[in-house]
């Protein structure tokens, strides 16, 4: 395992929350981590399973992730699948959102997951 102190994370962007929780100086319920990711309890739950699921590396969001490294990007991908399956969540199912830019109400600038379930969630836009 990579510590993220090892991969000197976000050297241009302490301000980032989600490389803050990376580098330990934030306390998350961590629930998965791998290399190059890391999956946390969301800290406003929206489903029964609300976990965050994010590269360790700072990219601001999916696209930018998508562009720079698709190796990171299947990274995450896969991590998303083991959080979902380790929540239980296979069998019912379950949402993976990727908040992208103001629009979308991006909050966080540094490219998260949303793995929600547990629970019917309705219609996406309801
Ligand atoms: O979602 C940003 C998400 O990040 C939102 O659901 C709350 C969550 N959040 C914010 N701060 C924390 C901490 N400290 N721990 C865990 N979760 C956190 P967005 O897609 O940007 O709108």
């Amino acid at each position: 395992m990579v510590h993220a102190s090892e991969l000197k994370i976000c050297e241009v962007d302490t301000d980032c929350l989600f490389c803050r929780i990376v580098a330990g100086e934030i306390p998350a319920t961590v629930v998965h981590e791998t290399d190059t990711t890391l999956a946390f309890r969301d800290i406003d739950p929206k489903a029964p399973v609300h976990v965050l699921v994010i590269p360790k590396t700072h990219h601001p969001d999916v696209v930018t992730l998508a562009r720079q490294d698709p190796a990171v990007s299947a990274d995450l991908l896969s991590a998303a699948a083991a959080v979902a399956e380790a929540e239980g969540l296979l069998a019912d199912g379950f949402r993976l959102l990727f908040n992208t830019g103001v629009y979308a109400g991006q909050e966080v600038f540094h490219v998260h997951g949303h793995v929600l379930g547990g629970e019917p969630l309705g219609p996406m836009l309801a």
